[in-house]
């Protein structure tokens, strides 16, 4: 793979259709809405565009159970929606990335109908197990495993018609595909070949690591407590997932076309990661790490607890220099799965959002690899305060609210873990304007509460707003080649307040230091690089008067010598 392939220069925007921009009125984000916004993802720098699924779903998991891979669900629009959306992006010289979601279909996807029925061809195209020895099918305790599924109870489907169980990590009407069958891989890549030749330039691969298993599937050590704990090394980095990497890569011409490609996985590591992205094999360009975004909670995202800033600065440098020489960083904090960093790891009062979104967006830019920027991170967007459960859509927060009250945890003690991490808080309609500019309809999930105050329309008009901040961001790493070749070292590892670090390239050297916290801090200077004929390349908030100290949120920028 050559050693700074394109999609090491770029910056990604991901959008989320269904809460992007709605044209018809139905409430649904659109490809017609995405077209009519384009301007605003360029203006900002961002590159590349990845969509979330825009495929035909019955949307049990809003677009990622994919009923047909090869059509344009009619809520989004057309497929000639979708070619001009192609041509439009490429017209800015932006680059097209879909979500690529085939560890699992939907239930309704015409494989899994035709797999159900006994005796079919396709019946090996999914995951079929007979109930367990000595059980009656279809009774509590006959699941084949007892593994949970992601959103909640188990995760094994009985299925009447054929008197057995078929396999689904996440929700029962996202049947996991068998990857053992070849039958499947080429079904799968011979899909994405036909998305290639309409202009896609690459794919972001929905928990592609779980696409090899560890067979014979058997029961695991159950987590105390948790009556359907989710045996993941059973089902993650599995024997064969590296060989299912290399013959995608080799079948759809990933690395031979210059393909963009990263791997979301669940339960990667670093060393996974070195193995999945080496740039001595032709396998993934990137990977998504859930590491850093674990950090802050108790084992489960239900269980949140408050953050430990060296904790999560300390986990980014370890990736830093484990992927320094080889395999490459994808940077995110936030995507449609993720709860917003400005409420999260930032401080999301009226007084400080601004400053602390930007401070997050500066230290993440500032490090080596692909930033990520989701919908509405660009201008500071906040979680969406919900404290009932019927506010929430999401299946994953409504399936992991059963079983939680179910084994008998407290109510409210649910509801706080989903208000700081349910992944709707990701899902708000993007505000375009202080009255909304959504939708002229209903939204299917209502706008933020604090619309008026935090939109695109006001923050892009603002020169100190988030959205410029990202734009000088995204601006510095196109111009300066140490923000992508630099090594980084981090510095002041256990402070709880400043993040600082340094990025080097030959004699070229950038300075870091941020204030994360909502207070005054005092910059250890003797503990950092001389600061003497250093030029401030980048300041979040006013620069300071002096270098002793840094405002709430500040963070800067230096080039030092
Ligand atoms: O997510 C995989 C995944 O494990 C996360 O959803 C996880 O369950 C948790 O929410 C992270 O905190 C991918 C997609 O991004 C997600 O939207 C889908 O629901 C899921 O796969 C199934 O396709």
């Amino acid at each position: 793979m050559a050693q700074t392939p394109w999609w090491s220069r770029s910056v990604v925007y991901q959008i989320y259709p269904r809460s992007f921009a709605d044209t018809d009125g139905d409430g649904f984000g659109d490809l017609r809405g995405i077209i009519d916004h384009l301007d605003h993802v360029a203006d900002l720098g961002a590159d590349v565009l990845w969509l979330s699924p825009i495929y035909v779903s019955p949307q049990d998991d809003n677009g990622y159970d994919i009923a047909d891979y090869e059509a344009i669900d009619p809520m989004f629009g057309t497929m000639d929606d979708f070619d001009e959306l192609v041509a439009a992006v490429h017209s800015r010289g932006m680059k097209l990335v879909m979500d690529l979601v085939v560890n699992h279909t939907s239930d309704e996807h015409a494989w899994f109908t035709e797999s159900r029925q006994p005796g079919s061809d396709k019946r090996d195209w999914y995951v079929w197990r007979p109930a367990r020895e000595g059980h009656e099918p279809g009774t509590p305790g006959a699941e084949p495993t007892n593994w949970g599924s992601f959103f909640g109870g188990s995760a094994w489907a009985y299925d009447e018609a054929s008197g057995e169980y078929y396999l689904h990590l996440f929700s029962r009407k996202q049947p996991d595909l068998n990857w053992e069958n070849p039958a499947v891989r080429e079904a799968v890549y011979a899909m994405m070949n036909r998305w290639v030749d309409r202009g896609v330039d690459g794919f972001r691969m929905d928990v592609i690591n779980l696409i090899s298993k560890t067979y014979p599937l058997a029961d695991g050590v159950l987590t105390p407590g948790d009556p359907y704990s989710f045996e993941i090394e059973r089902v993650a980095n599995g024997p064969r997932l590296i060989e299912f990497l290399e013959e995608m890569n080799r079948e759809v011409g990933i690395t031979s076309k210059q393909l963009f490609t990263v791997g979301e996985m669940v339960a990667c590591g670093l060393e996974h990661a070195r193995e999945y992205t080496s740039r001595h094999h032709d396998r993934l360009g990137m990977v998504f790490t859930f590491e850093h975004v674990s950090v802050d909670q108790s084992g489960s995202k239900l269980s949140p607890k408050k953050l430990h800033l060296p904790d999560l600065k300390q986990n980014l440098a370890r990736w830093q220099e484990g992927l320094a020489d080889d395999g490459w960083n994808s940077l995110y904090f936030e995507n449609h799965d993720q709860p917003r960093s400005v409420s999260r790891w930032g401080d999301d009062s009226p007084e400080h959002r601004v400053a602390s979104a930007k401070a997050l967006a500066t230290v993440l830019h500032l490090h080596q690899g692909t930033p990520y920027v989701y919908q509405g991170q660009e201008i500071g967007m906040t979680n969406a305060g919900f404290t009932r459960i019927e506010q929430y859509a999401d299946v994953e927060a409504r399936g992991q609210f059963a079983q939680a009250t179910a084994a008998g945890v407290p109510e409210e003690a649910v509801l706080a873990g989903l208000s700081a991490m349910s992944r709707d808080n990701a899902r708000t309609p993007m505000p375009w304007t202080p009255e909304g500019g959504f939708t002229t309809g209903t939204p299917w999930l209502p706008l933020n509460a604090n619309t008026a105050s935090i939109n695109v329309a006001d923050d892009v008009a603002d020169p100190d707003g988030v959205a410029a901040h990202y734009k000088a961001l995204i601006a510095l790493r196109r111009e300066d080649v140490v923000v992508r070749d630099g090594a980084f070292e981090l510095l002041l590892p256990d402070d709880e307040t400043l993040w600082a670090f340094t990025r080097t390239l030959g004699d070229q050297r950038l300075l870091v230091v941020a204030n994360m916290s909502s207070h005054l801090a005092g910059v250890p200077i003797s503990a950092l690089p001389s600061l003497e004929d250093a030029e401030l390349v980048l300041s979040s908030v006013y620069p300071g008067t002096d270098l002793q100290t840094l405002a709430p949120w500040e963070a800067r920028v230096y080039r030092i010598r």
